[in-house]
Order: C-alpha cells, then sequence, then structure tokens
C-alpha cells in the first residue's frame, strides 16, 4: 500500500479538476434521477425508495459519486484520532449492542470502567500520537456523577490543548443531565463549557418509534434524538448522524430515517456528516444471523449519499466496513475516511475483525490507492498541516 508506487491511474493528479456539471449518463432505470439531478432538483421519499430498489449498483455508485466529487472535488478527508470508551457499564439493554454489561447484575465477562487517571492517561497517549480528534462514548452508568463527564472533558482540554472532543451520543446526554435533574440545554451548555466540540452521531438507530422498541427498548425516541442534535446545533455544536442498517428495519424506515435528517439539516446545518453503520450480528440478543452483504452496505452509502443532499460529508469507517468496502465506499459518494480509530471497542465487541488502529500514512495510502486525494483533517474538517517536529506538530491551516 505505498501511494508512490501505485499504478499511474490511482495517481491523484486530477485532484482540484471540478466535476462536470453533467452526471453521467444512466440506463433508463435511473435516467429520471439522474434528469431531476442534472436540474438541480432534490430527491423525494420515491426517488429514495427506487434507488433502494434499483437493480443498477455500478450506476448508482456513478450518480454518487459524481454528486460527492461535486461538492469535494477529488479531495477525500481522514483524521488522526482515538476512541475512548469509558465505561461499558449501562443501565438499558439494547438488543442489538454487544457492548454493554450490566453492573452487578451480569453474568457475562467484560463488564469496566475507568476511572478519569485513566481517561487522561488514556488521551495523553493518543495525543501524543499525533491524533487531533478524540472519540469518547460509553454507556449509561449507573453511579458516575454529573462531575464525572464534566471533569473529564476538561482534565483532557487542560492535558491536551489541540485536541477536538467529539464526545457522547444523544442518550448519553439526556443521561448526564438527569443525574443534575438539568434540563438537555443546560447540560450540553455545561458540557460545552468544560470543552466539547462535537456530538458523535451514535444512537440514531433507526428513527422510528415501533421499531426502536424492538432493538432499543427504552432508548430515546426518534424525535428525542433528532431534539438534542437540534439543541446541541443551537447553541453552536456540530455533531453527526447514523443510520445503523441490515436487521429488521424495511427499506421505507431507511429512506424516512435519512429524509427526518435531512429536515433537521434543513433547519440547522449543524451535521457535519452521516455515517451508514452495518449491523454486526455476534454476541448479542437480536435474532438477526448475519449483518448487511458487502452490496447493500455500498448501496447504503449511495443512497444516503444522493439523499442527504445539504449533508457535506458521507463518512467511510473501515472498522465496521473492513478496509476492502471501506475503500469501495469512496466509490459510492463518501468522501472522508475515519479514522486511525486507537481502541475501538463497540465493534470489536460485536464481531469486527478489523485491526485495532491503522498509521496516517496507511489510510493516505488506501485513499490515494481509489484514485482520490487524501486531505487530514480536525474534527471540524479543517484541514491539518504536520511540521518535521514529530507527532504534536500540527496545525489547523485556517
Ligand atoms: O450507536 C452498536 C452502533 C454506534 C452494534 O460520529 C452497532 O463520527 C452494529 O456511532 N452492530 C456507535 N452497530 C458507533 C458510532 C460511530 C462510529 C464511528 C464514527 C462516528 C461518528 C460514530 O454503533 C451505536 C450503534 O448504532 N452499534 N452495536 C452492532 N452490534
Amino acid at each position: 500500500m505505498n501511494a508512490a508506487a501505485a499504478a499511474p491511474w490511482a495517481r491523484p493528479t486530477e485532484a482540484t479538476k471540478p466535476e462536470s456539471a453533467e452526471p453521467p449518463p444512466m440506463g433508463a432505470e435511473l435516467a429520471p434521477i439522474r434528469e431531476k439531478l442534472a436540474r438541480g432538483g432534490r430527491l423525494a421519499r420515491e426517488d429514495g425508495m427506487a434507488l433502494y430498489a434499483a437493480k443498477d449498483l455500478l450506476g448508482l455508485g456513478r450518480l454518487a459519486r459524481w454528486f460527492a466529487r461535486r461538492k469535494h472535488g477529488r479531495n477525500v478527508y481522514y483524521v488522526s484520532n482515538g476512541h475512548i470508551n469509558y465505561s461499558n457499564y449501562c443501565t438499558l439493554s439494547c438488543a442489538f449492542c454487544s457492548f454493554y454489561r450490566r453492573k452487578g447484575k451480569d453474568r457475562r465477562e467484560g463488564g469496566y470502567e475507568m476511572n478519569l487517571e485513566q481517561v487522561f492517561a488514556e488521551a495523553e497517549k493518543i495525543y501524543a500520537q499525533g491524533a487531533t480528534e478524540v472519540h469518547i462514548v460509553g454507556g449509561l452508568h449507573p453511579d458516575f456523577p454529573f462531575e464525572y463527564y464534566t471533569h473529564m472533558l476538561s482534565g483532557i482540554r487542560e492535558r491536551c490543548p489541540k485536541l477536538g472532543l467529539k464526545a457522547f451520543t444523544a442518550i448519553e446526554v439526556y443521561h448526564i443531565a438527569s443525574l443534575k435533574r438539568i434540563g438537555v440545554r443546560e447540560a450540553l451548555a455545561e458540557l460545552k463549557a468544560a470543552g466539547l466540540d462535537s456530538l458523535p452521531g451514535g444512537g440514531a438507530e433507526i428513527l422510528d418509534d415501533p421499531l426502536r422498541d424492538v432493538i432499543c427498548r427504552g432508548k430515546e425516541t426518534a424525535a428525542e434524538w433528532l431534539d438534542l442534535h437540534r439543541t446541541a446545533h443551537r447553541l453552536g455544536l456540530r455533531s453527526n448522524a447514523t443510520m445503523l442498517h441490515g436487521h429488521y428495519e424495511t427499506p421505507a424506515q431507511r429512506v424516512d430515517h435519512l429524509l427526518q435528517l435531512r429536515g433537521l439539516q434543513d433547519e440547522t446545518g449543524g451535521f457535519l456528516a452521516f455515517i451508514p453503520l452495518s449491523y454486526h450480528p455476534e454476541h448479542n440478543s437480536l435474532k438477526v444471523e448475519h449483518g448487511p452483504s458487502g452490496m447493500e452496505e455500498l448501496r447504503a452509502y449511495a443512497v444516503s449519499r444522493l439523499l442527504l443532499d445539504n449533508f457535506p460529508h458521507v463518512k467511510s469507517y473501515w472498522v465496521m466496513l473492513g478496509l476492502a468496502v471501506a475503500q469501495m465506499a469512496l466509490h459510492y459518494g463518501a468522501s472522508d475516511m475515519d479514522g486511525t480509530v486507537l481502541q475501538e471497542k463497540i465493534y470489536h465487541m460485536a464481531g469486527a475483525e478489523t485491526p485495532q488502529g491503522l498509521k496516517a500514512e496507511d489510510l493516505h495510502d488506501l485513499i490515494a490507492e481509489t484514485g482520490g486525494v487524501p486531505v487530514e483533517r480536525d474534527h471540524l474538517y479543517r484541514r491539518i498541516s504536520r511540521g518535521p517536529g514529530g507527532p504534536l506538530d500540527w496545525k489547523v491551516e485556517e
């Protein structure tokens, strides 16, 4: 995997060449959608359904890649980051989740919690390796106090001043607010004051309450998930959105999920990226034999890229996809590859066989091999430049 040694066609020489305003030609099946996109039109619910039913997956990919390149040229972003999963003790028992343990009540092994010194040590290690972002999530811990979360952020901020802090999914924020009996607006404001920069996109699952009742009973409702992100955006925080697919959901539920996200983005403009998450079936209680096939994973990328016309990025998350499909996703509408991802636990406990962490050079080469131009970004998608002075010698370019 060496970009310099890659075949000439894979070298990113056309970096900044703007993509043609004309979408590529399509066969009869996708022609009406192509015409709509060519006119600058917005896809409707029935178009989303047609994309999920389309047989011409290659055509769909070409449309989505054209759409992504209209936004970003051949630039493909990547981030040097690490994950801190501070505890897997959780008061909920989502059927799809392989990560959680019930503190004191679980017969399974593997429950753990980190004290703040351990969290700080982990953050310092990630920072010293050159990470510009840390992604922090955990379960709904039964007895950590409110201050555990605010001190976690302020302590990391103090020790790792340049590190972008992307932390806590919507349900964690509801939980953290409940510890102090305050509203989520106030809780988010306190977390922001302690150093929070952005929220990860987890917990959206499928924004459909009857289905949520089956796969993650007791979690926030669809409206609550959206409302939390709305509130965060209004406070100036940025966030991501995900969709957990490949379990019991129907194509109509997926399309409605995407349209709800698009509606909120029209309102606030606060989302940075969308990440389709493929369901991993091991070590949990949801009775699904296997997750989505590679073809279905690529379709999820293309459909979401085309429907979420107001999202800057669709993110290829290699930990979940595996490196081969993650590269292919860059040809199906993804414009971001996450990341060096040091120390991920949620997917590895659900059976992911991908490695624990990649080097930034590997990510760079994986992107270049697909014909993309690798651009290192920070947690807010600002371009990073690195100097000769070691892993901490980096700065935001703008
Ligand atoms: O919310 C849990 C999912 C999510 C399983 O925002 C599972 O940049 C599949 O949100 N099979 C957490 N999925 C991960 C997440 C994420 C990942 C990467 C980047 C970002 C970002 C966010 O993982 C959970 C849930 O939807 N999940 N268990 C499972 N068995």
